[in-house]
C-alpha cells in the first residue's frame, strides 16, 4: 500500500513511498525498478526515507548476510578508462561465470549535461544487455569526489537482490573524505601513461591503498610509455601488482589476469569487513548529523531561544551540547 508521508526530498525521484514488504518482494524478485527505487530511498536525505531501507535491510538481513558479494573498487583519475574497463571485465564475469553482477558506476557528466545518464550506458552497452547484470550509471548522485556513505548500503541492497560480485567505480582516491577501500575487498588502481601528472599528480598513499596497479592504455601511441610507467611503478613498489592493459587492443587486454589476480587476493573478508564496520558506522554518524541541521534549519533553531555570540564556534559549542543532553 502507497504510503502518504510528504514526499519532500533534497535528491529528486519521482516514486510514491511503499510499504517495506513491497521492496522486499521487488528485491527478492530482482526487479531492476525496485532495486533503483531502493538505492534512491539509501541516497535521500530524508529520515523517513532512511527509515524504510533500515527495515528493508533489518527483514532482509538473512538475505545480504548469506550472500556478501565480492566488492571490488575500481579507482583512478577522471578519463583514465574505468568506465570502458569496467565494460570489458563485467562483461568477461557475467558470460563466463554466470555470477549476478552488479555495477555501482560514477558518471560525471551526469553533473553538467542532462542526457548524462545515457553516457555510462552507452559506454557500458555490451554489459548493460547482460541478463544478470544490473547497472546504476549514476551512483553517486552526483557527490563530488565519488562516493558517499550511502554508497555502502547500496551494495547491501545489491546483495539483498542475489548480487554476489560488486563493481564501484570511483573517480580517484584521497580526494573525498569516504575513501573506496572503506567499501570494498579489493581496490584496483587504473592509471594512464603519458599525461606528465601520471605519478605526480597522484599521492603515495593512494598508490598504497591500491592492491593492483594496472597502467591502461597499453596501445598505440602510449604502448610504449606504458611499458616504462609499468618498470617505473615495479620499482617503486616491488610488493604490488602491476600490470599493463588496454580497453582497445585485444593483444594487450589483461582482463583475464586481472580476474585471477582479483581471486588469490581474496582470502580472509570477514577481518577486512569487521574493520571497514567500524568506518562505515562513523561515516554514517557524521552524515546524520550533517543531514539533520541541514534539513531542520539548524541555525534557525540555535538562535531561537537566545542569539549566538559573536564567534561562530558558539554555534559548535551549542550544537554539542545539546547532543550530549540526548539520550539514544
Ligand atoms: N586508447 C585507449 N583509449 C581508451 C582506453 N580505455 C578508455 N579509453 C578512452 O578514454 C576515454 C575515457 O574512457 P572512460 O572509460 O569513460 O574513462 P573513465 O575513467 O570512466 O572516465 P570518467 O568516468 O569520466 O572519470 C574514452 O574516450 C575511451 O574511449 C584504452 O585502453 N586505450
Ligand atoms: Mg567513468
Amino acid at each position: 500500500m502507497p504510503n502518504n508521508f510528504n514526499n519532500k526530498s533534497n535528491h529528486s525521484w519521482s516514486f510514491e513511498r511503499r510499504d517495506v514488504a513491497y521492496y522486499i518482494d521487488g528485491l527478492n524478485a530482482d526487479n531492476r525498478s525496485v532495486i533503483s527505487q531502493c538505492i534512491s530511498l539509501a541516497e535521500s536525505t530524508q529520515l523517513e526515507d532512511k527509515m524504510i531501507v533500515n527495515d528493508i535491510l533489518k527483514k532482509a538481513s538473512a538475505s545480504w548476510i548469506k550472500n556478501p558479494s565480492t566488492r571490488i573498487g575500481i579507482t583512478g583519475p577522471p578519463g583514465v578508462g574505468k568506465s570502458s574497463f569496467i565494460e570489458l571485465m563485467g562483461t568477461h564475469i557475467a558470460e563466463v561465470s554466470k555470477q549476478k553482477l552488479a555495477v555501482l558506476a560514477i558518471d560525471p557528466s551526469s553533473a553538467d549535461s542532462k542526457g548524462a545518464i545515457l553516457g555510462d550506458l552507452t559506454r557500458m552497452e555490451v554489459l548493460t544487455q547482460q541478463k544478470n547484470v544490473y547497472v546504476r550509471p549514476n551512483a553517486n548522485n552526483q557527490h563530488l569526489g565519488g562516493l558517499t556513505h550511502n554508497t555502502a548500503t547500496s551494495i547491501l541492497i545489491c546483495e539483498t537482490a542475489g548480487y554476489n560480485i560488486t563493481l564501484l567505480e570511483s573517480v580517484g582516491i584521497g580526494q573525498s573524505e569516504i575513501q573506496i577501500q572503506s567499501m570494498v575487498d579489493i581496490v584496483i588502481l587504473l592509471l594512464q601513461p603519458g599525461s606528465g601528472d601520471s605519478l605526480q599528480g597522484i599521492k603515495k598513499g593512494v598508490m598504497e591503498v591500491a592492491d593492483i596497479l594496472v597502467i591502461n592504455k597499453a596501445d598505440g601511441d602510449t604502448a610504449n610509455l606504458a611499458q616504462e610507467l609499468g618498470s617505473e611503478l615495479r620499482h617503486l613498489f616491488p610488493n604490488k601488482v602491476v600490470l599493463t592493459h588496454s580497453n582497445v587492443d585485444t593483444n594487450a587486454n589483461q582482463v583475464k589476469t586481472i580476474i585471477e589476480k582479483i581471486e588469490s587476493f581474496i582470502v580472509n573478508r570477514q577481518e577486512q569487513r569487521t574493520l571497514q564496520h567500524r568506518t562505515l558506522v562513523r561515516q554514517e554518524i557524521k552524515a546524520a548529523i550533517l543531514d539533520h541541521t541541514a534539513n531542520t534549519d539548524y541555525y534557525l533553531q540555535l538562535t531561537a531561544t537566545e542569539p549566538l555570540l559573536d564567534y561562530p564556534s558558539d554555534a559548535y559549542v551549542k550544537l554539542r551540547k545539546s547532543l550530549a543532553n540526548q539520550t539514544i
